[in-house]
């Protein structure tokens, strides 16, 4: 498809949304830092941390001494299996009482270790996690997002390196969209939304990294100006789902992509990513094409960020190097860390 280069809007189609492309804007001089972070030298085990290894949480419960993943209730739960599901109404005034649980997901015993710097055979095991909590907490909620908040700049309470499940009865707003978007092409094609995407995208310019298995996109339309999608290639509702190959491969192509993402401004990359797999609910889902998206906020260097404020925040999403642009400096950008270890301190220090 021929590419428009001045000022254009792009269409998303899974949450059915427009952004504004304004890739002429990268030309303009850029005074900005390009200074980099010294890489935080952390302990393989932080006497101090909230989820190594037999320490204590702050609710005073103790973490067993795990040597792979290790999953608890999140002492701070955003959402409780015993809340009352009351709904008040007063005109324009509405409620409703949302039932669910939060969980925290560590991923390693290591306190200096980042997916990006694990084993594929180790984040296979998260693989298998993340399916094994979504069909167990599936069977009691409606919508169960699995998502990691990864660095200080996404938020990130703690650098052990971890993600959340949140479990809930209500299709939140993107959830909602999403399955609207999917639903409405299945009927109007007989094909899912992301097949279709797939296929179009596939060697294409906008593949960051592709095996027979996965397709790890630039969207077309991204908001964050290195955004990504995962999508398998074979239809797959949930993460459940994918074949045991299928996850070994799932494995590989996040480290590849993480590790991209370590590599292009030569600082630990931070986001949120989380995956969107089909309601957990009695409906028929054929519409529905496991994903995840990847949203990172960075923009120019590891300290320069992407805000989305202003025009973004009252009108639409507007960005300025052009998902293309964004593709290609990821796929160029080495899939081998260049340091082979995190400088890690001696235990206890
Ligand atoms: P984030 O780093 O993405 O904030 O996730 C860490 C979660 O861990 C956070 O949601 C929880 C916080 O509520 N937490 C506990 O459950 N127990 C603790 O002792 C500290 C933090
Ligand atoms: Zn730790």
């Amino acid at each position: 498809m021929r590419l428009l280069t001045e000022p254009h809007r792009r269409y998303d189609p899974l949450s059915d949304q427009w952004i504004l492309v304004s890739a002429d804007r990268t030309d303009r001089p850029w005074q900005g830092g390009l200074d980099r972070p010294t890489s935080a030298d952390r302990p393989r085990y932080d006497p101090a941390c909230y989820l190594c290894p037999g320490n204590t949480r702050a609710n005073g419960k103790a973490n067993p001494a795990y040597d792979r993943t290790f999953v608890f209730t999140n002492d701070f739960a955003a959402l409780r299996p015993d809340t009352t599901t009351d709904r008040v109404e007063d005109g324009l005034l509405v409620a409703e009482g949302e039932v669910g649980t939060c969980r925290v997901v560590c991923y390693d015993p290591r306190h200096d270790l980042t997916m990006s710097r694990m084993a594929p055979a180790d984040v296979r095991g998260i693989v298998d996690l993340w399916a094994d909590q979504s069909t167990e907490l599936g069977e009691a909620y409606r919508w169960v997002q699995v998502f990691e908040n990864r660095g200080e700049a996404m938020g990130a309470s703690n650098p052990h390196p971890h993600g959340q499940i949140w479990a809930g009865s209500a299709l939140p707003r993107d959830a909602a969209r999403e399955d609207i978007s999917q639903r409405r092409h299945l009927a109007a094609t007989g094909r899912t939304l992301l097949a279709d995407y797939v296929a179009q995208e596939s060697s294409g310019p906008r593949v960051v990294v592709e095996d027979g298995d996965w397709l790890i996109i630039v969207p077309f339309w991204a908001a964050w100006p290195f955004e990504t999608l995962i999508v398998p290639k074979a239809p797959a509702q949930r993460l459940a789902d994918l074949t045991s190959e299928t996850r070994d491969h799932l494995a590989v192509a996040l480290v590849t992509l993480l590790t991209r993402y370590d590599n292009l401004f030569e600082v630990p990359f931070p986001y949120s990513m989380g995956w969107h797999q089909a309601p957990f609910d009695a409906d028929d889902h054929t519409h529905w094409q496991l994903h995840a998206h990847v949203y990172p906020p960075l923009l120019r260097s590891a300290t320069v960020r992407k805000f989305m404020v202003g025009y973004e925040l009252l009108a639409e999403t507007q960005r300025d190097i052009s998902p293309e642009e964004a593709a290609a400096r990821l796929a160029a950008a080495s899939e081998t860390h260049h340091v082979a270890e995190v400088p890690s301190a001696p235990e206890g220090r």
